[in-house]
């Protein structure tokens, strides 16, 4: 983060980190001209195997004999990046974090091998999937459990479409928190055509800072809030051309949190849901869409506005990363008065927080901070500083989008963003005078 020495950095180490009011002053004046790193280094979408997007993630590959789709999940340890910065050593399968999506269509006959690669027993359930029970993955109720290295079986034929998920159904408390999950996909025989299909699963993590093992313990505070397994500024863009007609797939696996996610610049219909496709005349327009736990909602839209439109989850606590967390409430502190009396012990620290999180932001891009830690709202955008982590994603749309690399930044054209408002425009008491 920065070559400061840790003693300076007394601010956010150790206790203080859970106080998080105090800033090294030399760790800002050292770095007060440094920019915040640009948009992250992470490579867009839409070059997944398969014909639904992962955002982020991969599709699982899969061999056909004797008419069967044949597909294998390895559960095992993986370490994760969840953004540029913060590792987990997770769980995960055949090397991810979340597993790679299942992708099929109506009427496919598929046999999957579950492979137990982790230091526990496991199953796998097939979420909203319509199957014979034995096939549901209930360790306990509907099969033995998966010893570790153990591998079994499990085949069905799918007589649905739409948007599903794969979790373990053995310690789901645990096994979910580290990870452990997937989205299935099933394609309707006949396709209705998108030109976009994005995939994203909503997951809550609680990864104390200056640690990499997720906390299955946590109830409340989570505080890696991720979609496909990562957080912003580690979510790679969904992008679109001018007119293309999108579809995203949301589904949700959070231990304890629903999500209301919210799309700027559109109006969307949710078309389906992991009980079935809505009838045209049942869907109605929304801006936000509630995906709550054990469940996923489809939306889709054209996309006819081009620029940089915000898709994120709408509670805020969730657009946080890490060190937004457990902060004292300093919003109207006196920041003199404190200053005066934290300089007598502290000298080199400084009162920060007083006016919200925006500066707290732009503070913690500056400072030390634990290892494998991110800060709540690392990346400068093309104005000023995005004060947004967690649950977030940018829906890039653009007239001449050209294959699959980042677009970089929307150019707004002339007379079209707010502005400053002129001095000729305002009265002596900065009253608009019409
Ligand atoms: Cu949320």
């Amino acid at each position: 983060m920065s070559g400061i020495n840790r003693r300076q950095a007394i601010g956010l180490s150790g206790a203080a980190l859970a106080a998080g009011v105090l800033v090294s002053r030399d760790a800002l004046a050292q770095h007060e001209h440094h920019a915040p790193a640009g948009p992250p280094a992470v490579k867009p979408d839409g070059t997944a195997r398969g014909r639904v997007s992962t955002l982020g993630g991969d599709t699982l590959p899969f061999r056909t004999a004797g008419g069967v789709k044949i597909f294998h999940l390895v559960a095992e340890p993986v370490a994760h990046s969840f953004a540029p910065g913060l590792t987990g050593q997770c769980w995960g399968y055949n090397g991810r974090v979340h597993g790679p999506t299942i992708e099929a269509v109506e009427g496919d006959r598929v046999r999957v091998y579950v492979t137990n690669r982790l230091p526990a027993p496991t199953t796998i359930h097939w979420h909203g999937i319509l199957l014979p029970n034995g096939m549901d993955g209930v360790g306990g109720l509907t099969q033995p459990t998966i010893k570790p290295g153990e591998t079994f079986v499990y085949e069905w034929t799918f007589r649905q479409h739409g948007t599903f998920m794969y979790h373990p159904h053995h310690d789901e408390m645990t096994q979910m928190a580290m990870g452990l999950m997937g989205l299935i996909v099933v394609h309707p025989r006949q396709t209705r055509a998108v030109d976009r299909d994005y995939a994203l699963l909503l997951s809550t993590w609680k990864v104390t800072p200056g640690t990499t093992r997720p906390d299955p313990n946590e109830m409340t505070d989570f505080n890696v809030l991720t979609m496909n397994g990562l957080c912003y500024p580690g979510t790679p863009p969904l992008l679109a051309r001018t007119g293309d007609r999108v579809r995203i797939r949301i589904g949700n696996l959070s231990a304890m949190d629903h999500h209301p996610i919210h799309l700027h610049g559109y109006s969307f219909k949710v078309t389906e849901t992991d009980g079935g496709p809505i009838p045209a005349a049942g869907q109605w327009p929304e801006t936000t869409v509630l995906v709550p736990t054990g469940s996923t909602r489809t939306i889709e839209f054209t996309a006819d506005q081009p620029g940089d439109w915000a898709l994120h989850c709408h509670m805020t606590h969730h657009l946080m990363n890490q060190m937004g967390h457990g902060l004292p409430n300093m919003i109207g502190a006196d920041a003199a008065k404190l200053q005066t009396a934290i300089a007598k012990a502290a000298p080199d620290a400084m009162v920060m927080g007083t006016t919200g999180m925006g500066d707290m932001g732009e503070h913690a891009a500056h400072m030390e901070m634990p290892e494998n830690t991110i800060a709540m709202a690392p990346v400068k955008g093309p104005h000023d500083l995005i004060t947004m982590g967690g649950m977030f994603a940018i829906l890039k749309v653009r007239d001449d989008l050209a294959g699959t690399d980042d677009p970089g930044w929307y150019r707004q054209p002339r007379g079209t963003a707010s502005r400053l408002a002129t001095g000729a425009e305002l009265d002596r008491d900065g009253i608009e005078v019409g």
